[in-house]
């Protein structure tokens, strides 16, 4: 891709799914913002979506993203795919019954990790797709490892990798909470929100950041910031905004005032 144009959205499963409940996803959030990324009309912008209550719970279940030790995880990994792809369905519905062209593409089918790290990206697919004026919709999915056999691809590695890979403008990540907070929201009553962080800040931050406390194999907010480190070091600026929020999304990719935590290198 030429001189950053792309803008790299990552919509996190506890958005578009209920985490409290198994396969429970939230469908009125899902059309809304699929109403929200038409409307946005975004040109150079690839989609990637978390798990949520779709693939978390099987991947614990099975202890997918510690790699293949027993015959049983099979079965495992395979629903892990599954219901992956079914959340991905419904994601999709919604984006291309609005007249959106969207198309998804399968990160187990482009992508092979080793020890849990993407080490091989067939990435033409992805690159024809955008340049064909597509929009890509990729997902945090079970993968093959070349040494676990097998392994969960968290959503927030993969957007760190594209965006470096193809030298985004911006990544957006639309969660359920208005930031990046010293504590969890959720928990603490008194955490106190960023609104702004420089790489350096949040590398002394980052022991504080707490974890997610509902079922997340890949780390939550602590994982995915440290995943987008890299990115952030390579100068791409990064937007955490509250995606439940009607219109966040929307105003965030027209590039309006929104609130949020901004990332930049410096
Ligand atoms: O929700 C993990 O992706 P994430 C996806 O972006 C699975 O961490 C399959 C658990």
């Amino acid at each position: 891709m030429s001189k950053a144009k792309l803008t790299i959205l990552k919509i996190g499963g506890s958005v578009i799914t209920d985490k409290n409940e198994e396969l429970a996803a939230r469908l009125k959030d899902i059309n809304r913002l699929a109403d929200e990324i038409k409307n946005a009309n975004t040109k150079d912008l690839i989609i990637v979506h978390g798990g949520g209550s779709f693939g978390h719970p099987l991947a614990q279940r099975y202890a997918i993203t510690d790699g293949f030790k027993e015959e049983t995880q099979k079965i495992g990994f395979a629903e892990t795919h599954h219901v992956m792809t079914v959340l991905n369905g419904l994601f999709m519905d919604a984006l291309i019954w609005r007249g959106v062209p969207a198309v998804s593409i399968t990160p187990s089918s482009c992508i092979l990790t080793k020890k849990g790290r993407i080490f091989c990206f067939e990435e033409k697919p992805l690159k024809t797709a955008l340049k064909t004026g597509f929009l890509p919709v990729m997902y945090g999915d079970a993968v093959l490892d070349a040494d676990l056999g097998f392994t969960i691809l968290s959503g927030d590695q993969l957007v760190s990798y594209i965006a470096q890979r193809l030298n985004a403008k911006r990544i957006v990540i639309g969660v359920d909470v208005d930031g990046l907070y010293d504590a969890d929201p959720k928990v603490e009553k008194k955490a106190k929100m960023f609104t702004h962080l420089t790489l350096e800040k949040l590398k002394n931050l980052r022991k504080t950041l707490g974890k997610s406390a509902a079922c997340d194999v890949t780390g939550g907010m602590f994982g995915k910031i440290s995943e987008l480190l890299p990115a952030i070091e390579q100068g791409i600026p990064v937007k955490i905004v509250n995606a439940t929020k009607p219109n966040y999304i929307y105003k965030v990719l027209k590039g309006e005032k929104v609130e949020g935590t901004l990332i930049e290198k410096e």
